[in-house]
């Protein structure tokens, strides 16, 4: 079984400083800013959240293309939690995967001594878990953007280039350009929050897979949504959690050609 510890970046941060700590630590206790290095010590020692996410299929020891599995390492970073990453070859599950995962899906995280499968409820449980600090998107605004990867999925299994694939990818690009021009920079306006969490990575495979297969980018004409992506993609807990372009390549390859060594289902 491949693991690998990661404390999120801000957490590294503090302790390269020795001084200055997040106002929350990872079991939710608030501390003060300036505690001391032992403090940070003991919090540190705190055992790591267990989380299965996809093993990459071009880099040993690597995160994966699961944009499911980057949305809750996004979540843990951005709540500054240490976590244990259990990378999962999917096209050869162990049997101690199947487990704990009888769907045999990933993400899947050990909350409360029990594992829980699915993002959606992965992130909803740790923002009750670890509230601070908070990324909770208010409902009116949670589906913004929440069409964009169905018709990215369309565009790029299309193989007909007048079925509208495409249009209907920019209409949803569009609208949200739209929306981030009134109120962005991100979803719920300046501060990021789980909306963001959950696009961010599934825009992240857009952009690659497009640029692959279809050779075609976000158009210019949409620049609040290209500085959106900029601007997800470039974050730090971002770069430490994202999958390598090849991977999303591979990940997306059509299946019956030379997808044999990945059984990823969207
Ligand atoms: N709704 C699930 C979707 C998870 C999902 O589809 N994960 C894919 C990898 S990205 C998977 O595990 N597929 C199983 C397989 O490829 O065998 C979630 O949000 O966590």
């Amino acid at each position: 079984m491949a693991t690998a510890t990661a404390l999120s970046s801000s957490f590294k941060h503090h302790l390269a400083l020795g001084l200055r700590f997040p106002q929350s630590c990872r079991n939710g206790a608030r501390i003060s800013s300036f505690r001391s290095f032992t403090v940070t010590m003991a919090a540190m020692s705190t055992t790591p959240l267990e989380v299965c996410v996809k093993a990459s299929v071009t880099t040993p020891n690597k995160v994966g293309d699961c944009p499911f599995c980057q949305r809750v390492l996004l979540t843990m970073e951005e709540k500054h939690l240490s976590y244990d990453m259990k990378l999962v070859d999917l096209a050869n599950k162990p049997e101690w995967f199947l487990q704990i995962s009888p769907e045999g899906k990933v993400p899947v995280a050990k909350l409360d001594e029990k594992w829980v499968p699915d993002s959606d409820v992965i992130t909803q449980s740790l923002e009750e878990k670890y509230p601070d600090p908070p990324l909770v998107t208010p409902p009116e605004k949670a589906s913004v953007g929440s069409k964009i990867f169905s018709t990215f999925i369309g565009f790029l299994k299309s193989k007909d280039p007048s079925d509208g694939t495409d249009q209907a990818l920019l209409n949803e690009l569009s609208l949200f350009n739209d929306y981030i021009k009134e109120n962005g920079p991100f979803i719920n306006g300046e501060k990021i929050s789980a909306a963001d969490l959950s696009l961010g990575p599934k825009l992240y495979h857009l952009e690659i897979a497009l640029g692959h297969y279809k050779k075609w980018s976000v158009p210019a004409s949409l620049p609040y949504a290209k500085s959106y992506m900029k601007t997800i993609f470039s974050m730090e807990s971002f770069v430490n959690t994202r999958a390598s372009p090849d991977d999303v390549v591979a990940g997306w390859r059509p299946k019956g050609i030379m997808n044999l060594a990945n059984s990823t289902s969207f």
